[in-house]
């Protein structure tokens, strides 16, 4: 298996804390955003929505962080990270789409590149619009957890998709200087996680593409 990603990518690093937490040692494919890699045509042939990360198991290739994950835990059930129990299940889902689907598309690289290179803005400006959605984004997942969560992770005792879609959102808001200080829940998960193996080797620090 394969995994083709980035090191601070943090789609890709969703699906490495899914890999880690079911012992699956997948093959690091190092796809360079910054420099646009992911636009070749060698890497588009993989996965046509020019994004990663993108998995190749056995030549079935797949991309979107969240149908891996899935796939994932369906073809290795053990830890399950999707759980069965429908409201819970459902929970798991609510959380995490609001990560994936609402917050990170926002802030992602080529939106940021867009608003810079395209519509002129400076580097102040773009890092407002960071942490706006950030704040935006946050500021829903803590309430949706008070309210719904409990337990050392997203929600109850065990890892899901929940919290392989909250911590690399944390790494990178840390990256970008935000204030995380207004989400007490969310990082109370984020310290109990990144204590676990599977999380902090699946950090960008830990790729073998890392650079500063
Ligand atoms: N919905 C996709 C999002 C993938 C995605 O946005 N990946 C980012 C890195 S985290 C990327 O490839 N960005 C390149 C770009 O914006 O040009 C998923 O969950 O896999």
């Amino acid at each position: 298996m394969k995994l083709y990603g980035f090191f601070n990518s943090s789609a890709s690093y969703r699906v490495r804390i899914a890999l880690n937490l079911k012992g699956i040692d997948a093959e690091h494919a190092g796809v360079n955003i910054r420099s646009g890699a992911h636009r070749d045509e060698a890497y588009t042939g993989i996965n046509p929505a020019a994004l990663v990360p993108a998995l190749d198991d056995d030549g079935f290739r797949l991309g979107q962080s969240l149908a891996i994950i899935d796939y994932l835990d369906r073809k290795y059930p053990q830890p399950q990270l999707i759980p069965d129990e429908p409201q819970l299940r459902a929970r798991v889902w609510e959380f995490s789409t609001l990560i994936a689907c609402d917050l990170h598309p926002l802030n992602n690289l080529r939106v940021l590149r867009y608003l810079q290179q395209d519509l002129g803005l400076d580097e102040a400006q773009k890092n407002q619009w960071y942490a706006h959605w950030i704040s935006d984004g946050l500021s829903k997942a803590e309430t949706l957890l008070r309210q719904h969560g409990g337990g050392a992770w997203c929600f109850g005792d065990a890892p899901t998709l929940a919290d392989c879609c909250l911590i690399p959102q944390l790494a990178n808001a840390r990256r970008m200087q935000c204030d995380l200080s207004p989400y007490p829940t969310l990082t109370r998960i984020e310290a109990h996680a990144l204590a676990h193996p599977a999380f902090r080797s699946a950090a960008p620090e830990h790729q073998p593409d890392f650079s500063a």
